[in-house]
């Protein structure tokens, strides 16, 4: 099937279509797909926390109250590779086993190590395509271990940061940086002791909500999608503006990290022929191929 086609079929509701065109997009032939999308906008929610907070349980349970709604939506496992998932989406198919089988809700997990610049550049041709294949939602979940939740926060809004409760997981997430990009702020498990505790330290740590929910029951879920309905309805054109300076940024350091100048330049500066600044100048001189 050319591309063309396979939007046509992904549009017609082919799941099958749809995967085959995400893989396309994590694929040298990206650019080809981009090419042929119509401009979309969706709304997109990143999902980020420590391993085993409870991530894909929480968007599970999202994803069911916005298929209430009428929303399709899609599921980005953004690079599953903690420990509890074991690099696999298995265990995410487990907690979103109520929604494998409905034609409007697409689960997919996207491989961005390694090639092709990571998280910032496979990510938003991902959503791109999605919205274009008139998803109206898209929820991005990446474990909160590094770069990618900094990434994650620069293309979603809001951004929520699962943590749970126990002594120090507020500090811990403070350090971590985990809170500088959460939007809202959810202690999960609140079934399990020192949840009221951890909310209060993580209120004296952010200016964001903190909300607690117990995402295996669904309770606090009502609350959790009003505080994101919230701050959808609170967007502002500085905001949004402020995020597309994020992704550019973002995109432009993912492709200089890979231009095929830098190594002949690290050389050539460690070697004393060249000098960073003339270096830096020169990396922006040559195009880069995407
Ligand atoms: N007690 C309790 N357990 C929960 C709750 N939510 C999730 N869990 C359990 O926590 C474990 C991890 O849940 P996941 O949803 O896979 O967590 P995750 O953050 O997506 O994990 P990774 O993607 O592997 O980092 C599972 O055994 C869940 O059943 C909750 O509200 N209460
Ligand atoms: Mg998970």
């Amino acid at each position: 099937m050319t591309i063309d086609e396979l939007i046509a079929a992904a549009r017609d509701g082919s799941t099958r279509a749809a995967g085959r065109l995400l893989s396309l997009v994590e694929s040298p032939r990206r650019d080809e797909v981009l090419a042929a999308l119509e401009p979309a906008s969706a709304r997109v929610i990143g999902v980020t926390g420590p391993p085993g907070a409870g991530k894909s349980t929480t968007v599970g349970a999202l994803v069911g109250a916005y298929r209430e709604r009428g929303l399709r939506v899609a599921v980005l496992a953004v690079d599953p590779s903690s420990p509890y998932s074991g690099g696999a989406l298995l265990g995410d198919r487990i907690r979103m086993a109520a929604h494998i089988n409905d034609p409007d809700v697409l689960i997919r997990s996207v491989a961005t190590r390694g090639h092709l610049g990571g998280l910032a550049a496979a990510v938003p041709a991902a959503i791109r395509l999605l919205a274009a294949l008139s998803y109206d939602l898209i929820v991005a979940e990446t474990v909160g271990v590094g770069q990618s939740e900094i990434e994650i926060a620069a293309i979603a809004d809001p951004t929520v940061v699962i943590l749970n409760p126990g002594a120090g997981d507020a500090v811990q997430a403070a350090k971590a940086g985990l809170l500088e990009v959460a939007d809202l702020v959810v202690v999960n498990k609140a079934d399990r002791e020192g949840a009221d505790q951890t909310a209060r330290d993580l209120r004296a740590e952010t200016h964001v909500p903190v909300l607690k929910l117990v995402a295996a029951q669904g309770e606090g879920l009502a609350e959790l999608v009003e505080a994101i309905d919230a701050h959808h309805r609170a967007d502002t054109h500085d905001r949004r503006t402020a995020r597309a300076r994020a992704q550019i940024l973002s995109l432009a350091q993912t492709l200089l990290r890979n231009h095929p100048e830098l190594d002949r330049l690290a050389a050539s500066v460690a070697e004393g022929r060249d000098d960073p600044y003339g270096a830096a100048e020169q990396l922006f001189a040559v195009p880069v191929e995407p």
